[in-house]
This record gives structure tokens, sequence and C-alpha cells, in this order.
């Protein structure tokens, strides 16, 4: 099959998933066409796979001072008709349901051919962008005329239902999944809970909530002093986050290690990673650390619960309950038999539930 994949570039899972899917099928035959502004982040974190299968595609966008803001989704609409045409394209996997799904049924009607139009929904497209009063009517629109519409998780799926009215046979879960690079990991427990790393990745945004994340470490470090948080990401959060470490005068115990494309060198690293967001539709980087055997203590919203499993996984708190966290910190540093077993359980719960060989079968199904 010859697939075209509309994916954002920037820092965040949408644009992680629809490469690491684009790669897998092109693995099993499937032609792969990226259409973005840029590569998909993280491209370069492993060889290029089947690179005589896989294509990308840069949009242009004309600066014309007439507009406030350039028309990035005609602009997308536009040409990917022409490639649909050019390539024979049979599918579309539109990645974030706003503007891409909607620029999908619009080539597919520029171009005139039958092609399928298939749309993931990630997270904040529904419960930020596309629930906006702005958006509301688009969004439903896109997903109502979508051949296909996936979302990654329970939670997401019920939630886009409610808020647009969707008939419950729409939308399919498709879970995101783990890399099988991951496999084989061997843990230090010892070192683990001498070297005490606790780790936040994000594009510390305010859903992400990395304020709170501050001052639970604060709260931390008072109990556990040689621990140490290492923020991997950017965002528009950071200088507030700088400004409370320092009034805490905790500068040289928290490391911000900027943005990195290959992040499972450094996961394997950490001891504990912490998510105190305030809604998240599945989170990424919970799978990615339980695929490296890193308990996960986070906050106990959205879809987290299908990823993880309180007291096997690690820990989900409620409404990021200071006292909790701290606790189950301890705890869990404190016993290096129970953090052996948390850590060997998140490897199997990854592997068991969210292995791409099962999830990449089922997205095959609907492309
Ligand atoms: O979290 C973000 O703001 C980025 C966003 C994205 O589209 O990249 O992430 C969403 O999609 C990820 C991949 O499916 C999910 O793992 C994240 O949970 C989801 N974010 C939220 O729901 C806040």
């Amino acid at each position: 099959m010859k697939i075209a994949v509309l994916h954002f570039h920037r820092l965040g899972g949408s644009g992680i998933v629809a490469y690491e899917i684009g790669c897998a099928l092109a693995k099993r035959g499937h032609e792969i066409h990226f259409i973005g502004l840029h590569f998909p982040f993280r491209h370069s974190h492993k060889d290029s796979c089947c690179q005589d299968r896989v294509f990308f595609h840069k949009i242009s966008i004309q600066q014309y001072e007439v507009f406030d803001f350039q028309p990035y989704a005609l602009a997308l609409a536009s040409q990917v008709a022409a490639i649909i045409n050019k390539y024979s394209i049979d599918t579309i996997h539109s990645h974030y349901a706003i503007p891409h799904a909607i620029c999908a049924i619009l080539a597919k009607k520029i171009s005139k051919r039958k092609v399928k139009c298939v749309t993931t929904l990630h997270g904040t497209d529904i419960t930020i962008v596309g629930s906006h009063s702005s958006m509301k009517n688009i969004t439903r629109y896109a997903i109502e005329e979508s051949d296909e519409v996936t979302a990654v998780s329970r939670y997401l799926k019920e939630k886009t239902e409610s808020i647009f009215s969707i008939p419950k046979n729409k939308i399919k879960v498709i879970y995101n999944f783990i890399n099988p690079l991951q496999e084989n990991i061997k843990i230090d427990v010892s070192k683990k809970l001498t070297e005490k790393i606790i780790f936040h990745s994000s594009n510390l945004r305010e859903v992400k909530n990395p304020l709170k994340l501050i001052e639970l470490f604060y709260e931390i470090q008072k109990n556990i002093p040689e621990i140490s948080l290492w923020i991997i990401g950017d965002g528009p959060l950071r200088s507030k986050m700088v400004s409370k470490i320092k009034n805490y005068g905790i500068e040289k115990k928290v490391f911000f290690k900027g943005i990195i494309k290959d992040i499972f060198p450094t996961l394997r690293q950490a001891t504990i990673t912490m998510i105190p967001s305030l809604d998240e539709s599945f989170s990424l980087t919970a799978l990615e650390s339980i695929s490296c055997g890193v308990p996960v203590i986070a906050n106990n919203v959205g879809g987290l619960k299908e990823v993880l499993s309180h007291g096997e996984t690690g820990y989900l708190i409620n409404e990021n309950n200071t006292e909790q966290v701290v606790r189950h910190f301890c705890n869990l540093l404190n016993d290096e038999f129970l953090y052996s077993k948390v850590s060997n359980y998140c490897l199997e719960r990854a592997k068991k539930l969210f292995h791409i060989k099962n999830i990449i079968s089922q997205y095959e199904k609907i492309l």
C-alpha cells in the first residue's frame, strides 16, 4: 500500500508515533510518504529504515504580508492533493485532528482519487484545540468524514464521543507502542537506588504541570537529600521553573538536559519517572519509562491508568497529593526488593500490552 502520513515535527508524542508507525509499515513492505514542514522529530535516532520505501515531502508555504498567519492548512491540503495523484496514494494517515484530518479530506476531494482518510487522535487535538469553540465544528466534521478514526486510549475515545456526540462504533482504540529496541534490559537496582535520579520529559506546557513538578521535587528532596531531578525537553514554562528552582535554593539538584532525540540511554539511567500532568490521553513518556523498567509516579488523570497499573508499575496519585507522592518515593527508594519487583513488572507490562508487533497489525487492518 502507498500511505501518506501527515504529522507535526515539533517536540511531542504525535510526531514520534507517526514516525514509528510509518517506519514499521515500511518494514512490512508499504511505501510511506511523510508530509510536513520538517521530517518527524526523533527520526535520526536509529538507522534510516527502509530508505527505498520511505519518502519525505516538505510542505512549502508562501510568506505574504496580507496574512497575519500564513495558511499552513491550505498549503498542506493543496500539496497533499498533488502528492496523492503523483504517487497514486491509497491512504492518508493523519496524526492530530487539527488541521491534518481536515487537510486530508480536502486533499482527497481536490485529487478526485479514491483515497482512504484515516485519522489518529492524540489528545490535545481534542481536549484543548478541537474542543475550543473556535474549532469545534470543524473537528466534529473531520471525525465524521474520516473513513477510520483511532484514539490512543479508551479515555480519549470516550472523551471525544462525549464532546462531539460521536456514535460509539466510529472510534477504535489503538494504543501507542514501544519500539523493539528496548528488549533485553538488565536493571542494576543497587546503582539506581544509589544514584536516585528522577526523570521528567515533556514540552513544559501548562497541561504538563511543570511548576508542580518543581514543588513536588522540593518536598521529596527534603526527605531524600541526595536525589536529583533531570528535566528533558523544553517549552514555554521553563523560565518560570528556573525562578522557582532558585527561590527554593535547589539549583544544584535540578538539571535541564534540553531536547534529546534518542531518549533511551538517558531514561535507562533514571530511577523513577515523574508525571504530574493535569491531563494526559496516554503519555508516551510513561510507556517509554516502563519499557526501560523505570517505575512511574504520576497524577491519576486521563488515560494514564490504561498505561500504568497502580502499585505494580509505580503509583497513581490523586490530585498530585504531595504527602502521598513523598511517601511513595521513600518506599520505593528504601526497599531494594520492592523496587526490583516494580521495575520487573514495568518491563513485563510494556512488553505484554504495548509491543509494536501487536499494535502495528491493528493499524494495518484499517489503513
Ligand atoms: O502532550 C502534548 O502536548 C503533545 C501531544 C502530541 O500531540 O504530541 O501529546 C499527546 O499525544 C501523545 C501521543 O499519542 C500522548 O502520549 C500524550 O498523552 C498526548 N498529550 C496529552 O494528552 C496532553
